[in-house]
Formats: C-alpha cells, structure tokens, sequence
C-alpha cells in the first residue's frame, strides 16, 4: 500500500483521526487554506469522485462531514471542495472531501 492516504485512514502512518468509522476517517490538512481545515476520505481506496461508484459510501462521506462540522461548531457555515483530476486541481489520487470553516469564506472560482 504506498497511497499516503489509505496509510493515514487505516493507522499505517501515526495522524490523529477526527473522526472514524467504519468506511471513513477525517484527519487535519497539511496545509491548511482556513482556521479549519478537515480532510474526509474513505478508508478503502478510491482514486477520485470520478471512480466512486458506491452510494452507500457516497453517503457515508458526506454524512462524516456533517457530523465533524457540528462537532466543530460550525454552525455559521462552512464548504466542502472535491477536486477531482487534473482540470480539479486534484493533487493526491485518493478521494477526498475538504472541509474548510472557521472564518467567512471568500469567493472560490477563478474568475475567466
Ligand atoms: P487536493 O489538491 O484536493 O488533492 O488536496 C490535497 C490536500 O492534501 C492538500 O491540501 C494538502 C493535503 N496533504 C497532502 N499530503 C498530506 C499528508 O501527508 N498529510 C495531510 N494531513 N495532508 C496532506
């Protein structure tokens, strides 16, 4: 397994998890973009959204945020980004949900 983040989903590399069940697991971004910058992936791999064919774990994903945001206390709100291949900006090819908050949150898209 060489996917930096099958390794850090299933305990192969020491990252405090944030949250974890059994199809998902949430750690803190490495380089956060905002006061609070959360990770969600599946804990099998997937390469991207484009791969995911599974709706249960879609669900699982999503609902995964849901529950970190109100731990968080994020009730002002927040935003999840799922950059997918390369037009995505997709640097790491395992599925990812960031989940971004804690401070008002500008405008997202470059203009064209
Ligand atoms: P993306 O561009 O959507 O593929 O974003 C990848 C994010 O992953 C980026 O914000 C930095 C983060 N990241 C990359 N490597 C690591 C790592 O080893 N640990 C953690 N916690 N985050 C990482």
């Amino acid at each position: 397994m060489t996917c930096i983040f099958c390794k850090i989903a299933n305990g192969e590399i020491s990252t405090e998890l944030l949250y974890s069940d059994d199809k998902v697991a949430a750690f803190r971004d490495i380089r956060p973009q905002a006061p609070l910058h959360i990770l969600v992936v599946p804990k099998a791999h997937v390469d991207s959204l484009w791969e995911l064919d599974d709706p249960e774990l879609a669900g699982a994903l999503l609902h995964a945020v849901t529950v970190i945001a109100r731990a968080e206390g994020l009730a002002r709100g927040y935003r999840v980004i799922v950059n997918t291949g390369s037009d995505g900006g997709q640097e790491v090819p395992h599925l990812h949900l960031h989940l971004i908050g804690g401070t008002a949150l500008g405008a997202m898209l470059p203009k064209h």
